[in-house]
């Protein structure tokens, strides 16, 4: 299933959308009067982007289901085998700086919620000084430019073995005491790069080799970033590209989420430094 034809139509349809949603920042960083089904404010550049995937990837004849962050209830857009989860914008909090944003897809064989083990293929898309797009499946991950033309250049994602950089989210005194002994050791070995979309740190990390984290809270145990549509189709892009993931005691794919909108904390990197944040963490 993961080379299918089906699998490159959503891979298609996500660059084809990403120029459409990149171009729609402008005069959207603001507020509207909406939460979103976990509490958070919703942009209009959110809604926008949600917009414009419902479309393209919700209309392809190979899928039956979308579910969105930006939307409480799975929808059944059509009688295709796959389920498609969508993180439309994730990091918009940071249009207002103009520091970088992207879009997370992963792309199931079952219907949603489902666990990460259910993915045939994901993809995330960053809107930084240039928009790329690295896309994955059971065979590998491969990085593509994004033009208006569509995806091209393309060239294997590949973990790099020595690792260099970390980002770990969340505020230093809300840490728990494991955590931050976890973080003091890596700060000796590792430089710190954080821009606040988890698209963009974890894409330092598939560039540089490192780790990127977003733990379980002292008042917030499974932290911050959602299982379905942020942590489970970025640990199967960091998987794919040779690297490990974890939820502080088995790989993100393990866990099967109950409900759409639930949170898990993660860790994403490589293989030394995800082990020693299970045993440290867990
Ligand atoms: P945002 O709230 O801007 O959408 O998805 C949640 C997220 O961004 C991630 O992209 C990012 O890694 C994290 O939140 C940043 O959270 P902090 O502000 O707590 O660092």
């Amino acid at each position: 299933m993961s080379d299918a034809v089906p699998v490159a139509d959503v891979f298609d349809a996500l660059a084809a959308a990403a120029p459409e949603i990149r171009a729609g920042f402008a005069g959207r960083a603001g507020e509207t009067d909406d939460r979103n089904a976990t509490g958070d404010r919703q942009l209009h550049a959110d809604i926008h982007a949600d917009d414009i995937l419902r479309a393209r990837l919700g209309g392809l004849d190979a899928v039956g289901q979308y579910a969105s962050e930006e939307a409480e209830d799975v929808s059944d857009v059509g009688s295709g085998p796959l389920s498609i989860s969508v993180d439309p914008l994730d990091g918009s909090s940071n249009l207002s700086a103009n520091n970088p944003t992207g879009t997370i897809v992963g792309v199931y064989d079952a219907p949603l919620p489902a666990a990460g083990r259910d993915l045939v293929a994901a993809a995330y898309v960053l809107y930084g000084p240039l928009t790329t797009m690295v896309a994955a499946t059971d065979d590998g991950a491969t990085r593509y430019a994004i033009t208006s033309d569509g995806r091209r250049d393309d060239e294997p994602a590949v973990l790099p073995d020595d690792p260099t950089v970390y980002g770990f989210g969340g505020r230093v005194p809300d840490w728990t005491a494991a955590f931050t002994d976890y973080a003091r050791r890596v700060e000796d070995e590792l430089k710190l790069r954080y821009s606040g979309a988890m698209v963009a740190d974890v894409n330092q990390v598939l560039t540089y080799g490192g780790v990127f984290a977003y733990p379980g809270l002292r008042d917030r145990p499974t932290g911050k970033l959602r299982t379905q549509f942020e942590a489970i189709p970025m640990a199967y892009i960091v998987e794919a590209a040779g690297g490990a993931s974890t939820d502080g005691t088995r790989s993100l794919l393990d866990v099967e989420p109950d409900t759409l909108h639930e949170r898990t904390p993660i860790y994403l990197g490589n293989d030394a430094l995800i082990d020693r944040a299970e045993r440290i963490v867990s």
